[in-house]
């Protein structure tokens, strides 16, 4: 049995990160999915904040710790796992690093209130918000293929998973968001290209996605198709 056990849900971007920072350190672990939906107890007893990701760590003296919040686990990965560093070694770049995965995790909060909110006048002001952060990140990508040039590192774990929200919003509408931000638009296929980020979710992700999404009360179920010459207005 290995050491490591990620305790996950299909769907969840936060996951991802650790899941994809475990494999680009090369690290054997084990993967649980629990429905959010429907908790089970001994999920609840151990998650403080009811949310994953978990990492259930085995203690070298018996026993187990149980980490939460993807940034720790993270974190914990990068400290002691071998492999390659995800890390900066300057303390400045580093902390760089960290605020920009903090970042991501805005851009996240933003795309859930894009997929779920029925108001259209709190859509927009998502997409809004998501444009401009998008655009922030496009003045500071450098030459890629990844964040910090050319070695992978948290921060391609932290928008790997927000980018793939896109690969299926684009099947629904075209919502401008990443439209004319050549460098985000290269960091994206650099990163949907990453073998870490493409195993990071099972190959049925999409499917999931889309029947949650349309499982939704949401504004983004009625904007228009694909194809379309405009983006959805709020009305
Ligand atoms: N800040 C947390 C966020 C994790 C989070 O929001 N997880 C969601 C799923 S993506 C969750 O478990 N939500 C609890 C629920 O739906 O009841 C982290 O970075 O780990």
């Amino acid at each position: 049995m290995s050491s490591l056990t990620l305790v996950s849900h299909h769907l969840c971007p936060y996951v991802q990160r650790a899941a994809i920072a475990l494999r680009e350190k090369g690290v054997v672990f084990e993967r649980v999915a629990i429905d959010l939906a429907a908790k089970p107890d001994w999920f609840k007893a151990i998650s403080p904040l009811g949310k994953v990701p978990l990492l259930r760590v085995e203690r070298p003296g018996g026993g187990e710790a149980v980490l939460f919040e993807s940034a720790v686990i993270c974190e914990y990965i990068e400290e002691t796992q071998p492999g390659p560093a995800l890390h900066p070694s300057d303390p400045i770049e580093r902390a760089e690093h960290r605020a920009w995965i903090e970042f991501a995790s805005s851009v996240l909060a933003d795309i859930y209130a894009i997929y779920t909110t029925p108001d259209a006048a709190l859509f927009e002001s998502k997409r809004q918000a998501l444009t401009q952060k998008f655009a922030r990140l496009e003045d500071i990508l450098g030459a890629g293929p990844f964040f910090a040039g050319s070695r992978f590192s948290l921060v391609d774990a932290a928008f790997g998973p927000a980018f793939r929200y896109f690969d299926v919003f684009d099947t629904i509408a075209d919502l401008g968001i990443l439209t004319g931000k050549s460098k985000v638009a290269a960091w994206r296929r650099a990163l949907a290209d990453r073998p870490s980020v493409r195993s990071a979710v099972a190959p049925d992700y999409p499917e999931r996605l889309r029947r949650f999404l349309d499982a939704q009360d949401s504004h983004l179920r009625g904007v228009r198709p694909a194809g379309s010459d405009t983006v959805p207005q709020a009305t």
